[in-house]
């Protein structure tokens, strides 16, 4: 595929950057040892993005953001969602890694979807700034999917595993999930930031560890709910419930708003 070079151009994301692009452009890579597509975002290159939010067009997929820490389980929710969802939608998955194409790699090793269906960006610098500050290379690998895919219903963006303060542009996708796990102590909904204060929903994951760790989860819902108002909580457990029931009926909510 061609790689932009050198000219003005107008991302259809509602922000306007007319950029010189011949240094700045994501670096097309080798496909990945499992085949997913591979873009390399440049790591010197960072605009602050105007954070212009999405228009809800039917024309074009739901994007959904996942992000949260490392380890929390967002690829297993990624890989969950695309089972439950693969004889219902037309789906396609950006995955952001700093150094490797690990996360597409596994959801290609464990046959989630097709390789044509999922990029994996290396994002070579800070996780938050490929999803925040300049989210070029986030928009082309995600054009790229729209473009070369059948009309999809939703795509889901994985962010690098990042701290606490991480979150997606909302030039970039329509709906953040926020993946936190119990693993992390209790304490973890107090602590706050914006992941978990204003996501469009949070999950707190990994709920079958709870004992191991001591962690109440009922002062994380409390604490959840405090920091959150009326916005929602899951706790899941993606070993016990594989198919994400509860976040996969969240989605189809937010996609039919979408549609509608
Ligand atoms: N016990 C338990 N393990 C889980 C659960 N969900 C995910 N895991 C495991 O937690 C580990 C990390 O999961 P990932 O999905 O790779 O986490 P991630 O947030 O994508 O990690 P990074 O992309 O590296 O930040 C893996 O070994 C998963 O199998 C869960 O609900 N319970
Ligand atoms: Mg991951």
């Amino acid at each position: 595929m061609p790689v932009n070079n050198h000219h003005d151009h107008n991302h259809d994301h509602g922000q306007n950057h007319n950029h010189d692009h011949e240094l700045d452009v994501a670096h097309r890579l080798e496909p990945s040892s499992e085949g997913a597509n591979t873009l390399h975002a440049n790591p010197e290159h960072v605009h602050t993005d105007e954070q212009t939010p999405l228009s809800r067009t039917a024309k074009r997929a739901l994007r959904v953001g996942i992000g949260g820490p490392v380890g929390s389980g967002k690829t297993a929710l990624v890989a969950a969602l695309c089972r439950t969802f693969s004889d219902e939608l037309q789906l396609a998955v950006v995955t952001n890694d700093i150094y490797t194409t690990e996360d597409a790699d596994f959801l290609l090793r464990n046959g989630v979807l097709p390789a044509e269906r999922v990029t994996a960006v290396e994002t070579g610098g800070c996780p938050h700034t490929a999803i925040r500050d300049d989210i070029s290379t986030n928009l082309e690998a995600i054009e790229e999917l729209e473009d070369a895919l059948p009309p999809l219903d939703v795509i889901f963006v994985e962010s690098g595993g990042d701290n606490l303060t991480a979150t997606f542009s909302r030039g970039l996708i329509h709906q953040q999930i926020f993946v936190i796990d119990v693993a992390g102590g209790d304490k973890v909904p107090r602590k706050g930031g914006p992941g978990v204060s204003t996501s469009d929903l949070l999950v707190i994951n990994k709920t079958d560890l709870a004992s191991y760790v001591n962690a109440d989860l009922s002062v994380m819902d409390r604490d959840a709910k405090a920091k959150r108002g009326e916005l929602p909580v899951i706790f899941t457990s993606l070993t016990e419930d594989p198919a994400a029931t509860d976040v996969a009926a969240w989605v189809r909510e937010k996609l039919s708003e979408h549609n509608r």
